[in-house]
């Protein structure tokens, strides 16, 4: 397991989740406080030049793990589920976007709140209808460019659609594609699933990621999630993926970062000694 921190552009809103801004800077920090991976927060590609990504990548030693897009849904107002079949092809068109970038950096694009909700006065199968239509157009694109698609359960508070990993799980099967998985966030987690080890372990064949926040959306180690458990039940399926921290960027955007990855980095280190052996850690 490797650990990443999310990173956006310098006007992201707040809504973004994210501790740093500025490509260039956050790339420097995250390497600085140990991190050995960045997720990206984008709203469109082009929102990132891909030659002087590779130049900051490069220079700090560090990867992109994934392509995050709640931007897409909390600053541009786009979704999956949209009503409107305009809407849809152009949330499409963002993620053929995305889908590119990815193929040479971390191969993963994540939908969070992207993949919509419920309106008022629709029902649940015509959402699920327009999700499954959508996410088969991505991962049709994606899948031939050895990218990955994978859905993240988001609490209740934040949408109506999909907010544990069974109901995610349950998708992933009704949209039938092998590049289709499950991204949990253990701070979402905390509200919907009722027993969070229990329900990664249970989901554990479809997880490819996984967000780390504590139970307040703070750095790991500032709230009431026992990660104990969490590591715990991470260690019954060998998950070898990347954990990102993905938290408020409170009391500060530096001590938040730094705080997080003191908690988690040992942690990792002892799970990388369990599961790869002494050498690789
Ligand atoms: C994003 O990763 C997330 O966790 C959501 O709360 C917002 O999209
Ligand atoms: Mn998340």
């Amino acid at each position: 397991m490797k650990l990443s921190v999310a990173i956006a552009g310098e006007y992201a809103l707040p809504s973004a989740f994210v501790v740093w801004r500025g490509f260039e800077q956050s790339i420097k920090k995250a390497a600085e406080f140990g991190y050995q991976g960045v997720e990206l927060a984008l709203k469109t590609a082009d929102e990132i030049n891909r030659h002087k990504l590779e130049r900051w990548l490069q220079q700090s030693n560090v990867e992109v793990s994934c392509i995050s897009t709640g931007q897409v849904f909390a600053d541009l107002g786009l979704c999956f589920t949209h009503p409107d079949a305009d809407v849809r092809a152009k949330v499409v068109e963002i993620f053929k976007g995305f889908i590119d970038l990815a193929k040479d950096f971390g191969r993963l694009v994540n939908v969070g709140r992207v993949r919509g909700f419920i309106p008022e006065g629709q029902v649940f199968e015509r959402a699920e209808e327009l999700f499954i239509d959508t996410a088969r157009r991505i991962c049709d694109i994606a899948g031939p460019l050895g990218v990955n698609i994978i859905i993240e359960p988001v609490n209740r508070y934040e949408i109506n659609f999909i907010n544990n990993l069974d109901q995610a799980a349950e998708l992933i099967k009704k949209v039938g594609r092998n590049n289709l998985g499950l991204m949990p966030d253990v701070f979402h987690m905390n509200i919907e699933d009722a027993k969070i080890g229990e329900s990664l372990i249970r989901n554990s064949t479809l997880i490819q990621y996984i967000h780390l926040a504590d139970s307040n959306r703070l750095a790991p180690g500032y709230g009431h999630l026992d990660f104990d458990e969490i590591f715990s039940a991470l260690e019954v399926f060998g998950f070898n993926g990347w954990a990102s921290i993905e938290i408020l960027p409170k009391p500060d955007p530096d001590t938040a970062a730094r705080k997080a990855a003191e908690y988690i980095l040992p942690r990792i280190s002892e799970y990388n000694k369990k599961i790869y052996g002494k050498k690789k850690q």
